[in-house]
């Protein structure tokens, strides 16, 4: 482009600057690559975890792993919650959850997460996420996983919530979490997939 022509000025009133969408570049740099923060808890720190329902949280450690106690829970409602939303949830995109969990108590009782699902109005909904029946709790550490895609309501929330509750007969006084995670799998059109069914303990 030349000179304007002598007499006219050049106004330029609106630029956008448009960026690809994050659905198409996921890598290790992408922070929409693990959905959750701070899952380890190898920081020492329990932020940005917060007890929901009572109890209180403590960093433990053993052999070197340090991973989270919710300790001081009287029913069944104490739990953890973190904020997943962060602008990753995009519709039909396909995340895998992972969580390692210890209950302190041979009773059992089920595991139950939920999303906390805000809408732009401000309702808020529970939606199921997993649950895991009474086979964990007798010897140690159970690993729960499960793969979903990203429902258009979650894409247009303004707030999901990842919540956890120990349900249904069992008031474990402290359960310990380690290893959250929801990775990125698949973005849309990479050979999408229905859901999995839920993966529990033995599974
Ligand atoms: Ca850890």
């Amino acid at each position: 482009m030349g000179a304007p022509a002598p007499g006219y000025d050049i106004n330029i009133q609106a630029m956008e600057v448009i960026m690809a969408t994050q659905k198409l570049y996921p890598d290790p740099q992408n922070v929409c690559q693990n959905l959750i923060s701070n899952g380890d808890f190898e920081s020492g720190e329990y932020y940005p975890w917060k007890p929901r329902s009572g109890g209180s949280f403590l960093i433990k450690e053993e052999d070197g792993n340090k991973y989270l106690r919710h300790a001081g829970r009287t029913s069944v409602y104490p739990g953890l919650e973190q904020t997943i939303t962060g602008g990753c949830l995009e519709q039909d995109l396909l995340y895998e959850f992972s969580m390692k969990v210890r209950v302190d108590t041979s009773a059992g009782g089920s595991l139950v997460l939920k999303l906390a699902i805000t809408s732009p109005s401000g309702s808020v909904k529970y939606r199921d996420f997993l649950r895991a029946s009474k086979q964990y709790g007798t010897d140690g550490w159970v690993t729960l996983t499960k793969t979903f895609s990203v429902t258009e309501e979650m894409a247009t929330a303004t707030d999901v919530k990842l919540i956890t509750m120990v349900g249904e007969g069992s008031t474990a006084n402290t359960v310990d979490y380690d290893d959250i995670k929801i990775l990125f799998k698949r973005g849309v059109g990479q050979e999408l997939l229905v859901d999995n069914p839920d993966i529990g303990p033995g599974g």
